[in-house]
């Protein structure tokens, strides 16, 4: 397995990788069932065209980072599952563009995901495991999690909130590109939030600017940065390909190494750069 020189492989996940999102016209969410659920509106045309964005891991290196008026600088934020803003500004910001949640997190914690004010702000996307290469009825039949109950009463409260399903196609084709560009053979779970919502950008941005994704001089057991809880997995992955994930990003990165050790931040230009 050769690595592919960072353009190319800028190039293969450009193409390879489809950042869609189900819409109400994708069977089976062709159905009277779905009628009016998903937005009527694509993701691209909901946020326009973003020049520069940042993708806000949840890692507990970010405690006392200082980097909330850096991130804040961007035009868009993307922030994971219940990642706070609120008390943690000073280290993440306060802007939120895009969320991205999974499907665990809606369906597990479904009445604080309907109730909690902080899934209020900006745009929601949820995404769901599915088999390899599933076509999106085989999915639709066993989702890994029965998450479209808690989408329909999320949408029911909040109409006006956009709120897309990740189409379960991309998470396969971005892991295809990890394990090609990997000498290990990888465990076929899908990649996490983190590595789906930097595509996502690089897909809607000129420019992406993540941190705490790969691992400043804060590095740290704490898994979060709003929660008391060790777990060197966290950061290493244990369930999702994470190492392999973090190298692919580091291989991309147009920044300096100075700025992982300081800022952990990795620079990468937006596919249509
Ligand atoms: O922890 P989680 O991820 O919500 O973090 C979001 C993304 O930030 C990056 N990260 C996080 C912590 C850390 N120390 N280093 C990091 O690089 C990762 O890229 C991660 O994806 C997920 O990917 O959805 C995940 O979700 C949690 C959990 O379901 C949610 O937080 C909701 O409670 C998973 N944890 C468990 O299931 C216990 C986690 O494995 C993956």
């Amino acid at each position: 397995a050769a690595k592919l020189s960072p353009e190319k492989l800028l190039c293969q996940l450009r193409d390879r990788v489809n950042v869609t999102m189900v819409r109400g016209s994708d069977g089976p969410f062709n159905s009277s069932e779905w009628q009016h659920y998903l937005p009527e509106k694509s993701l691209n045309e909901t946020v326009g065209r973003l020049g520069r964005c940042a993708v806000v891991s949840s890692a507990g290196s970010l405690k006392s980072s200082h980097l909330g008026p850096e991130i804040d600088s961007h035009d868009a934020v993307l922030r994971f599952n219940g990642a706070p803003v609120k008390g943690f500004q000073e280290d993440v910001g306060q802007k939120t563009t895009i969320r991205l949640v999974n499907s665990q997190l809606v369906t597990v914690e479904e009445q604080q995901f309907l109730k909690d004010v902080l899934y209020n702000t900006g745009i929601l996307i949820v995404w769901d495991p599915a088999p390899y290469h599933a076509e999106i009825h085989e999915w639709y039949q066993k989702p890994d999690y029965k998450f479209f109950g808690a989408y329909k009463s999320y949408r029911i409260r909040h109409p006006e909130q956009p709120f897309y399903i990740l189409n379960p196609k991309m998470q396969w084709q971005l892991w295809d590109i990890l394990q090609e560009n990997s000498l290990e053979h990888i465990q076929p779970n899908p990649p996490s939030s983190g590595m789906l919502g930097i595509v996502i950008m690089m897909m809607l941005c000129d420019e992406v600017d993540v941190y705490e994704f790969l691992p400043s001089k804060r590095q740290t057991d704490i898994c979060h940065y709003y929660q008391k809880f060790h777990d060197r997995a966290c950061t290493m992955g244990a369930y999702h390909p994470l190492l392999f994930e973090k190298n692919l990003v580091k291989h991309l990165n147009q920044g300096t190494d100075e700025d992982i050790y300081t800022h952990g931040k990795v620079t990468l230009p937006g596919f249509r750069n």
